[in-house]
C-alpha cells in the first residue's frame, strides 16, 4: 500500500475518534509530534519538582510536609508514566533524558521561577496544578492510547494537587496581614508565568493546527487559556486576593524558553548533578538484572 492511502486510512481513523496503538501504522511526523510533546511532558514533571522539593525541609507543619512529599514524589511517579508511554514510540528513556540534559528538549516554562515564600508552594498549587489540568483533560482523550491512558490518572492525581494548593493560599489569605501580603505577592508572581504556560497566542502556534487535525491537541493554547482565567478568577476573588492586570509579556516567555529565565541554569545544573550522583544506582541495577538473568538461564539448563 503506497504511503498516502496509508495516510489516508489513518486520518480516517482519527476522524472517526479511534485510539491509535502502539504497533499500528502511523505517519513519521505523527511518531515525531508525539515524541517531542510527550517528552517536554514529561520532563516538564521532572524539572517541576525542584521548585517545590526546595519547601520540603521548610514546610511550616509536619502535615503540610507530608502532603508536599506526597505531591512531589506525584510528580515523579508522572514523569515516570510519560517516559514509559514515550518509549512506546521507538525512542529510548536514556536518549529522551539525555535530551533534556543537553538542553536539546524543552521543558515548560514554569519552572524556571523560583519558590522564595511558602505561599509559592500553594500558588503552584493552585495555579500551575489549575493550569495544567485545564491543559491535560483534554489529552485524556487524545488520540495516542498509551498518553491518553496515562493521563488519566495524572488528571486524577493533578485535581488532589490543585486542592491542596488553594488549602494552602486560603490559610494564608485567612491569616494575619503578613500572610495576607505573602499569599497576594504569590499570585503576583505566579500569574503570568501561568498563563504562559498555554504556549504561545495561537497566531505564533507553529505547531496547533496539525497537532489537533490529529486529535492530540482538543483545544487551542488560547481557548484554554481563557478558560482557565474564567475558571481561577472567582477563586482569587474567594481569597481576598488581587488578579494582577495587564498584558501577557510574550517577550519573558520566549526570553525563558531561549534558556534566560530566572532559574534555567540553576534547574538543568539539578538534574545534570541528580543524573551524576544516581549513576551508581542505575549500573548496580542493570548488573543485578544481569546476574538474575543468568540464574534464571542457568536453572531453565538444570530442569530441562
Ligand atoms: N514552556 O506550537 P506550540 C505539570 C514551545 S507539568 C516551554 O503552541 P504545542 C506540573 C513548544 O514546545 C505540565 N515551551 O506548541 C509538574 C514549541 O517549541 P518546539 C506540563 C513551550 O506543542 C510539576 C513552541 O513553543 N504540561 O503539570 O502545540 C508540578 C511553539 O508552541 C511552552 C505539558 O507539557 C511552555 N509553556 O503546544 C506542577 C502539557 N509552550 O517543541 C505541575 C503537554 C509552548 O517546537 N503539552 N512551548 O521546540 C502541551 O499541551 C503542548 O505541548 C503545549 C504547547 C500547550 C505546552
Amino acid at each position: 500500500m503506497d504511503t498516502a492511502t496509508l495516510e489516508a486510512r489513518f486520518q480516517a481513523r482519527i476522524d472517526a475518534d479511534e485510539r491509535i496503538e502502539p504497533k499500528d501504522w502511523m505517519p513519521d511526523a505523527y511518531r515525531k509530534a508525539l515524541i517531542r510533546q510527550m517528552s517536554q511532558h514529561a520532563h516538564s514533571e521532572i524539572v517541576g519538582m525542584l521548585p517545590e522539593g526546595n519547601w520540603i525541609t521548610r514546610a511550616p507543619t509536619l502535615k503540610r510536609k507530608a502532603i508536599l512529599m506526597a505531591k512531589v514524589q506525584d510528580e515523579g511517579g508522572h514523569g515516570a508514566y510519560l517516559y514509559s508511554a514515550t518509549e512506546t514510540l521507538g525512542i529510548t528513556r536514556e536518549t529522551l533524558i539525555e535530551e533534556l540534559l543537553s538542553g536539546a528538549a524543552k521543558y515548560s516554562s514554569i519552572f524556571n521561577y523560583p519558590t522564595p515564600t511558602w505561599a509559592d508552594i500553594g500558588a503552584i498549587g493552585w495555579l500551575v496544578d489549575g493550569a495544567a489540568i485545564m491543559n491535560q483533560i483534554p489529552l485524556c482523550r487524545c488520540s495516542y492510547g498509551p498518553y491518553a491512558r496515562a493521563m488519566v490518572r495524572i488528571c486524577k492525581e493533578e485535581s488532589f494537587h490543585q486542592r491542596q494548593g488553594f488549602d494552602i493560599l486560603l490559610q494564608l489569605s485567612r491569616g494575619t496581614e503578613a500572610q495576607r501580603a505573602m499569599a497576594q505577592g504569590a499570585l503576583d508572581r505566579w500569574w503570568w508565568p501561568s498563563l504562559m504556560m498555554f504556549g504561545p497566542p495561537d497566531a505564533d502556534s507553529k505547531h496547533s493546527a496539525q497537532s489537533m487535525r490529529w486529535k492530540v491537541k482538543r483545544f487551542s493554547n488560547d481557548e484554554l487559556r481563557q478558560r482557565f482565567i474564567e475558571f481561577t478568577v472567582p477563586q482569587a476573588q474567594f481569597l481576598g486576593l488581587a488578579v494582577p492586570q495587564g498584558e501577557i509579556d510574550w517577550n519573558e516567555f520566549h526570553e525563558v524558553l531561549k534558556g534566560h529565565g530566572p532559574c534555567n541554569h540553576e534547574r538543568l545544573a539539578a538534574r545534570r548533578r541528580a543524573h551524576e550522583s544516581g549513576r551508581w544506582v542505575r549500573e548496580a541495577a542493570l548488573a543485578y538484572a544481569g546476574k538474575q538473568r543468568d540464574r534464571e538461564r542457568d536453572q531453565h539448563r538444570e530442569a530441562v
